[in-house]
């Protein structure tokens, strides 16, 4: 080692840099290690080591000890999105020093109180249900016919390269090329048998009706029955994450961990219902809006916020301070964050 000062280095695999951004943590303090899980990369026995439920995002730390040259170097691996913000957010206060290379400013991201807290929990929480899962909800953008045969073009080559690998993991294991726990074994088929009910039908989307048999076309009809489930399901997410924001941001005007993983997640919303980076609050929200709506129409959340205060609370300019003009909550909220630095480097070749 070149610089005995060194600190160790943390390794985030694949996880939008926005923490990393808003906490101030030096460039040099992180290795992004990118896990292809459209190929899924995210299934070999190497990640599941590191996370045995091979999702994204895992951090990868050095534990304190290793900061003594001597010590062998250990390192602890945190597995979920929600832990990792808080583990980074903790991890850097405003006077610390030590494990950090930058001098940038470190703002706390946790909520101050009680009742903030309390606020931020709930909307954390209700951003990881099953209902809000974003996932979820972009394999399953399809209640029609019409829009199946484009979500399975861009879906269905995922889906066949992780079945694709899922399989040959499975293969080698049998084969005894690999050696891995009957755990693992059964997790990999699990998986597998996931992505070919997927694969079931986005592989017929480009058959019309008629020509399906009865079983394929009983598999397309509970599929976009499904599909109009789980997004008439965001209506009561986006219902209730509209009335428990303070506003522009989930704790007031100060952004905190909650709004870290609203930004993800309404990106991922707002990119389904075919909102882009340059919309504002009103048309990107007036997009979801009518995507959840769906056929029957009429979503409209509460516009119960003051522009003028959304954007003072923001430190947005405030082009008529007398207006009286209202928008919702997540309008607000998505004009503010969007002027970010951590949000336009996130999301620079578009939302995803
Ligand atoms: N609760 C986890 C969920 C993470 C998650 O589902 N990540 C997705 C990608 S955004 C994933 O890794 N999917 C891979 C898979 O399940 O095959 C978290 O918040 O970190």
């Amino acid at each position: 080692m070149s610089d005995s000062a060194q600190v160790p280095k943390a390794a985030l695999y694949y996880f939008p840099t926005s923490v990393w951004e808003e906490k101030g943590y030096g460039a040099d303090e992180l290795d992004l290690k990118l896990v292809d899980i459209s190929k899924g990369e995210n299934y070999a026995p190497s990640y599941l080591r590191l996370n045995p439920q091979a999702t994204v995002p895992t951090l990868v730390v050095p534990l304190h000890k290793t900061l003594a040259p001597d010590m062998e170097s250990r390192y602890k691996a945190i597995q979920d999105s929600k832990s990792i913000v808080e583990f980074l957010d903790k991890s850097r206060s405003t006077q610390s020093r030590t494990h950090t290379t930058s001098d940038a400013p470190a703002p706390s991201l946790s909520p101050a109180t009680i009742a903030f807290s309390a606020v931020s929990t709930k909307l954390i929480d209700l951003l990881h249900t099953p209902a809000a899962d974003p996932n979820a909800l972009k394999y399953m953008n399809a209640r029609t016919p019409d829009e199946l045969r484009d979500l399975a073009a861009s879906e269905r080559p995922k889906f066949t390269a992780r079945r694709a690998a899922l399989a040959q993991l499975l293969a080698d294991n049998e084969a005894a090329r690999i050696r891995v726990s009957e755990k693992t074994r059964a997790f990999w088929e699990v998986k597998k048998v996931a992505m070919e009910k997927f694969l079931d039908v986005y592989d017929e989307a480009d058959t019309p009706a008629e020509k399906l048999d009865q079983k394929a076309l009983e598999r397309r009809e509970a599929f976009l029955k499904d599909a109009v489930d789980a997004w008439a399901s965001v209506r009561d997410v986006l219902t209730q994450l509209n009335r428990e924001l303070i506003g522009p941001y989930a704790l007031g005007d100060q952004l905190s961990l909650a709004d870290l993983h609203l930004a993800a997640w309404l990106a991922r919303l707002v990119s389904l219902a075919g909102g882009t980076l340059t919309d504002d609050g009103a048309v990107a929200i007036g997009k979801l809006e009518v995507h959840v709506g769906g056929a029957g129409g009429g979503f409209a959340l509460a516009k119960d916020f003051s522009v003028a205060e959304a954007r003072r609370r923001a430190g947005l300019p405030v082009s008529d301070p007398e207006s009286h003009e209202r928008q919702n909550r997540l309008a607000a909220f998505w004009d503010a964050v969007r002027e970010r630095p951590s949000f336009k480097k996130v999301y620079k070749d578009g939302l995803h």
